[in-house]
């Protein structure tokens, strides 16, 4: 039985000295050790001994059991601690290589050039006011001395939600707001989204505008032609000319666009200026005596001037694109050229 058992476990650990995996070792474990292993059934074979010969033999097959369960146990350690290490090196970072580049966002044109106006105020001693997009007909229009039958009412112009609800086509309904709740001296200036039923190169269902407006005792048209000019040198740069002409609006009077020189052509005419060698961009005028008695101000007391700048149109000319259409699409193509 010894003699049995020696040879075993030398099979045994022949077997483990040439083993390279967990599960081979495993594999030998029950090929000698399990349930139907070699030793196991050793093990059982002992009952059918004669009394005398059995308490030997029993020794020897534990003893034996207990060797390959030994080495067994120093084989697996050596396995498991190679496998580790093996895993580790396949699993490991070469921390030399370059980092991954994450691409930046930026801000949208047209928040740009928001920004850039909105500081230019701010400079002027201007505060920010926002307000609702949707509005009552009469912060829109009725406050505004836009009469009923006025073009700009018209449903071609205007998105309404029933009889007197519309999304505002100006920001002016911030400024309304503000003088109904406040008293001047006001300087204040509203950004924001506006809406009109047009659609075109040059014309989108939804645009930004800023409006601004002093009110205070003794403003003139000197004082508008101040700060608008301080605003046209400042966004187009020092030098740009600039002009004042004669226009129409319901809720300013006298009125007056102003045109600067065209930035495509110097002046000299060009698709962009229809020839003119003029660029118009923004609407202005003196506070109608009308708007102020809407609000309850004493137009002989109060006079101010007010102005409205459409966004997108400055940032076609700051940038030189021709369709209004790109600011909307959100191609990243487009959007990637302004960081
Ligand atoms: C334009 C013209 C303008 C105003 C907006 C205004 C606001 C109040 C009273 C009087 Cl509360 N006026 N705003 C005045 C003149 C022109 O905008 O063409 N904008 C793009």
């Amino acid at each position: 039985m010894k003699k049995k058992v020696d040879k075993l476990i030398t099979d045994a650990k022949t077997e483990i000295e040439g083993v390279e995996s967990s599960k081979e070792l495993e594999a030998i474990r029950v090929k000698y050790m399990g349930k139907k292993g070699k030793i196991t059934a050793l093990l059982k074979s002992l009952g059918e001994l004669p009394d005398e010969e059995r308490p030997a033999a029993g020794e020897a097959v534990n003893k034996g059991r207990k060797q390959l369960e030994e080495t067994l146990k120093t084989s697996r350690e050596t396995v498991r601690s190679s496998e580790s290490a093996q895993k580790l090196r396949s699993q490991s970072v070469d921390i030399t290589l370059p980092a991954v580049d994450h691409v930046m966002g930026h801000r949208h044109p047209i928040n740009r050039v928001m920004e850039e106006v909105l500081d230019i105020f701010r400079g002027m001693g201007f505060s920010v006011r926002k307000g609702p997009e949707i509005e009552k007909d009469y912060y829109n229009f009725e406050a505004l001395n836009i009469p009923k039958d006025h073009p700009a009412r018209d449903m071609q112009d205007t998105f309404y939600f029933g009889e007197d609800t519309v999304l505002r086509t100006h920001t002016s309904p911030v400024q309304i707001r503000t003088m109904e709740t406040e008293q001047p001296p006001l300087r204040i200036v509203s950004p924001g989204k506006v809406y009109r039923v047009d659609y075109d190169v040059t014309h989108s269902p939804m645009f930004h505008q800023v409006e601004g407006f002093i009110v205070d005792d003794r403003i003139t048209f000197s004082d508008l032609k101040g700060v608008l000019i301080e605003f046209v040198n400042q966004f187009f740069g020092e030098g740009t000319p600039v002009r004042f002409r004669p226009s129409f609006f319901p809720f300013t009077e006298p009125s007056a666009e102003v045109d600067i020189g065209c930035v495509m052509c110097s002046g000299s005419g060009c698709r962009v200026c229809s020839d003119s060698g003029w660029l118009e961009i923004l609407g202005s005028g003196m506070i109608h005596p009308e708007v102020f008695r809407f609000v309850n101000y004493d137009p002989e007391k109060y006079s101010g001037f007010a102005f409205g700048v459409g966004i997108e149109r400055l940032a076609m000319l700051r940038y030189g694109i021709d369709d209004i259409r790109l600011f909307f699409e959100n191609d990243l193509r487009f959007l990637a050229q302004f960081s």
